[in-house]
């Protein structure tokens, strides 16, 4: 079973059907985590469904809002019934990113998933590449900007830059993957860990589902852009909540081997 929720009613019009080993060409939906993205709503509406104009299957936009009383709503209520967009509002809930996109994920119509950012620093032109690199070989394919061939913004400053890289060498460790921190990336719910398992803190939450489910990665060179509009929601608690995340994943990954170990070395085992 997968692991989100089924279709709600009205919705079995929608082809979901997607084989899990073919690439491209599947039923996609987009999940994309917002707070307070009214000034980039528009065009990233407008880049996502020019980008999936000729996708040869159907497709979905899923906005994750946390309760961002910023107009965002409305916004996306304009383009109801003309085209497959639609935002869910997590009321009353701790703003949270991560647990955003796994209720994204749950919700979502199609097995196939791209998650990214609303800030467009993600382009929405480059879904179909990453679309295009998900085959039966990989569980995630991740929008990279640290591969060969991969841009990054100049307007990024040297300190996010330099930031970003000492996370990501902390992080590498914990999944097979140049760019372990992107936000960017295609996957496939039937190939995730249970959902419900999952316990990111913070921002990171493909390091969450690559260093949980051991995903089999592969990377796509992105154009990563800096911030449209808007202002960033980073915070001072951010990368206190980064080394949190980091802390009880590595403590993750030894207790598993630790189980692993003492499992090779059961009487069962030997015989
Ligand atoms: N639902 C939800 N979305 C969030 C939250 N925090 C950030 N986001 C969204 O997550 C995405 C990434 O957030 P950003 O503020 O762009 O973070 P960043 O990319 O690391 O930093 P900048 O690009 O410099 O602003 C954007 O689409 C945000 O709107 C949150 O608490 N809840
Ligand atoms: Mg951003």
């Amino acid at each position: 079973m997968p692991n989100g929720q089924p279709p709600s009613a009205g919705q079995e019009s929608f082809s979901t059907l997607s084989d899990p080993s073919s690439p491209g060409h599947n039923p996609v939906s987009i999940v994309v985590p917002t707070f307070r993205e009214a000034a980039n709503i528009p065009t990233l509406v407008r880049r996502v469904s020019a980008a999936l104009s000729d996708w040869p299957a159907e497709w979905e936009l899923i906005l994750v809002d946390d309760d961002s009383n910023d107009g965002s709503e409305a916004i996306v209520a304009k383009w109801g019934g003309r085209l497959p967009v639609r935002m869910v509002t997590r009321r009353g809930a701790t703003r949270d990113l991560s647990l955003s996109v796994l209720e994204g994920m749950r919700l979502a119509r199609c097995d196939r998933l791209v998650v990214m950012d609303a800030d467009l620093s993600h382009p929405p032109e480059q879904i179909i590449d990453l679309l295009a690199a998900f085959d039966a070989d990989c569980d995630m394919v991740v929008g990279s900007r640290y591969v060969p061939e991969a841009r990054m913004d100049p307007a990024w400053s040297l300190a996010r830059a330099l930031l970003s890289r000492a996370g990501t060498l902390m992080a590498r460790p914990l999944a097979d993957c140049r760019d372990p921190l992107s936000g960017f990336f295609a996957t496939d719910r039937r190939r995730l860990p249970d959902l419900e398992d999952l316990h990111p803190v913070g921002y990171k939450i493909a390091l969450e589902l690559m260093a949980r489910g051991r995903l089999r990665v592969r990377e796509v060179p992105i154009r990563f852009g800096a911030r449209h509009r808007g202002t960033s929601k980073l915070n001072w608690r951010t990368p206190f909540n980064f080394l949190r995340h980091l802390s009880r994943l590595y403590g993750y990954r030894v207790h598993e081997r630790v189980r692993r170990t003492l499992s090779d070395r059961s009487p069962r085992s030997a015989s």
